[in-house]
């Protein structure tokens, strides 16, 4: 049986459904051996709960990073989220750089934007060490507003192929190979994600229910990843990561009193249908 490890860094936000506690039930689900490297931890998100509490845990990641080659261990995957810090992508991208095995997928989803706006923790500075990881990454997983401050683009509410083909082209300036751009909305009704992969672009649309439910972003990025370390080609991963995303936002919109996040364990036996699992 192939059985994959991948590891995923990004924060434990103790509330709230997203990062860890989210990738860590999904991928898992997927059948995928999944090791964390905490990146902080936090009493919620930092998306609407006042007065969150933040513990960075950069300084711990070399001495785990250590222990883990005195071991000799290493990963079929690297899946980078939210990360803690400045300092702290540094880091990351020396363990993207040296902890794969040597046919090793690396995943960086951006996790730094939403909506054309930052999230609160992270400014411009921020944006720039990201850059840095790109060149590490095998895919790129941004929506439009990372893709935009990562590349320097006018974010825009409205556009066309052409926006988005030009979005593409600044990433692989940067460095970018693969990208899987969500988030991309050619009609009020509809959205999908673009994928580019080789130089070619395809498109996968579906229906649009609402506007930026949270966690949304890591729930695809964890369904993409489990897919992929299933064998799913690039594209039929990203459209697994939507067809789940959509059913999970579906499973919750019914209910205000969860503004938070999505019930995505609802759809797990959804994803393993798709999964043919
Ligand atoms: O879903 C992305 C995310 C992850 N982790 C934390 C966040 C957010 C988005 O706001 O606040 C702590």
């Amino acid at each position: 049986m192939d059985y994959k490890k991948v590891l995923t860094i990004q924060d434990v936000s103790c509330v709230g459904q997203c990062s860890l506690t989210v990738a860590l039930p999904i991928i898992s689900a997927c059948g995928v051996e999944t090791c964390i490297l905490p990146s902080a931890i936090l009493s919620t998100h930092t998306g609407g709960f006042k007065g969150f509490t933040f513990r960075d845990l950069t300084d711990d990641m070399p001495s785990i990073q250590n222990h883990w080659i005195s071991e000799g261990i290493k990963f079929d995957g690297i899946y980078t989220g939210y990360l803690g810090s400045i300092k702290q992508v540094a880091y990351v991208k020396n363990i993207l750089d040296t902890m794969g095995t040597d046919d090793s997928v690396k995943i960086i989803d951006p996790a730094f934007a939403d909506n054309g706006k930052l999230y609160s923790i992270f400014n411009d500075e921020y944006v720039d060490a990201m850059k840095t990881l790109i060149p590490s990454s095998d895919v790129l997983i941004p929506n439009v507003s990372e893709a935009c401050f990562l590349s320097g683009a006018e974010y825009k509410e409205t556009y066309d192929e052409e926006y988005v083909k030009s979005l593409f082209n600044k990433l692989v300036d940067l460095g970018a190979k693969t990208i899987v751009l969500t988030g991309v909305s050619y009609t009020p009704e509809t959205t999908g994600v673009a994928v580019y992969e080789n130089g070619k672009i395809e498109y996968y649309e579906h229906e649009k229910i609402s506007k930026g439910c949270h966690g949304t972003g890591d729930v695809y990025a964890s369904a993409f990843t489990g897919a992929l370390m299933n064998g799913f080609s690039v594209f039929d991963s990203a459209k697994i990561g939507a067809d789940y995303t959509l059913q999970c936002i579906k499973n919750t919109i019914g209910d205000s009193s969860h503004w938070y996040g999505v019930k995505f364990e609802t759809a797990i036996p959804y994803l393993l249908k798709l999964l043919n699992k």
